[in-house]
């Protein structure tokens, strides 16, 4: 088995749609290995017309390194590593805000495997942000600026309290995974652990604020940096079909799901592989 798969970019900055892969098969060692190295060079892909099934996702996402479990999202039954997202009137979306999954943690993911399982008739795309073109294209006086600064992420930024008081049992969850889980700080631009690239490494779900710097001087490089990652340039957008599997880099990524579609539903499925602690090499 050497076959090539195919690589097709969607754009020079972020994004590739992948051909000749099947992911309900385990892939071999060779196969997998292409993968990787295109999700490192293009930090979003997509494999269309998958179809799989919790396990076989879970079953791939182990191939990338060890899951993580979340503190609040319901799971796939019997498969605790499959997020199920969710989504209709009495279920609202909480995730159309820029945020990298799950940075509130000291090792935050590496890699993030979502499949759409439900879709509404129209709507409901999703959309990626590559943290490495936003970050190359600063200037030299800001990325100066912003080297060696830390951001502090929190949990409750993306959770907060009033969300999860509609029973006793929920605010208990929500009161145990605050105190699992204090802010932590990570560097304002990280090196990729592998292809060593720099990435802007802040998210406006999860940074709350830059240490080392007045609050003012936060709430401002703060608001600077949560609108430049906005830009077009940088982006890449799907529209999902049923089955279509979407693979990213969560280390110099962050993405936004529209929530243009209620009261359609709109059912989706992410397992979340554990990545190390950012660190900037400079
Ligand atoms: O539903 C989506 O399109 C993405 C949701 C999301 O933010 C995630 O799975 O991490
Ligand atoms: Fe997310």
């Amino acid at each position: 088995m050497n076959e090539r798969i195919h690589i097709d970019a969607l754009g020079p900055a972020i994004g590739a749609s992948i051909g000749g892969l099947d992911l309900r098969r385990a892939l071999s060692d060779n196969q997998f290995e292409q993968l990787y190295h295109a999700l490192l060079r293009h930090q979003v892909i997509f494999l269309k017309g998958q179809d799989i099934s919790p396990t076989q996702q879970r079953d791939l996402a182990r191939r990338f390194g060890d899951l993580h479990i979340h503190p609040v999202y319901p799971h796939a039954p019997g498969v605790d590593e499959i997020i199920v997202l969710d989504t209709h009137n009495d279920n609202p979306p909480d995730n159309d805000n820029w945020h990298t999954d799950v940075t509130f943690i000291d090792t935050p993911p590496a890699v993030a495997i979502l499949a759409a399982k439900q879709l509404p008739e129209t709507g409901g795309d999703t959309l990626w942000s590559s943290g490495i073109a936003a970050w190359e294209a600063l200037s030299d006086g800001v990325k100066a600026l912003l080297r060696g600064l830390q951001g502090e992420h929190d949990f409750r930024k993306s959770f907060p309290e009033h969300n999860y008081r509609h029973s006793e049992q929920e605010h208990q969850r929500w009161l145990r995974a605050v105190a699992d889980h204090p802010p932590q700080l990570h560097p304002v631009v990280r090196t990729h652990p592998v292809s060593g690239r720099e990435a802007l490494f802040v998210n406006e779900g999860f940074t709350t604020r830059l240490v080392g710097v007045t609050p003012k001087e936060s709430e401002a490089l703060l608001g600077f940096l949560f609108a430049h990652i906005t830009q077009p340039a940088f982006q890449v957008r799907w529209r999902w079909q049923v089955g279509d599997v979407a693979i990213w880099d969560n280390r110099v990524t962050q993405h936004y799901a529209n929530a243009d579609y209620l009261p359609q539903r709109r059912i989706m499925h992410r397992a979340t592989v554990l990545g190390d602690k950012p660190f900037y090499r400079g």
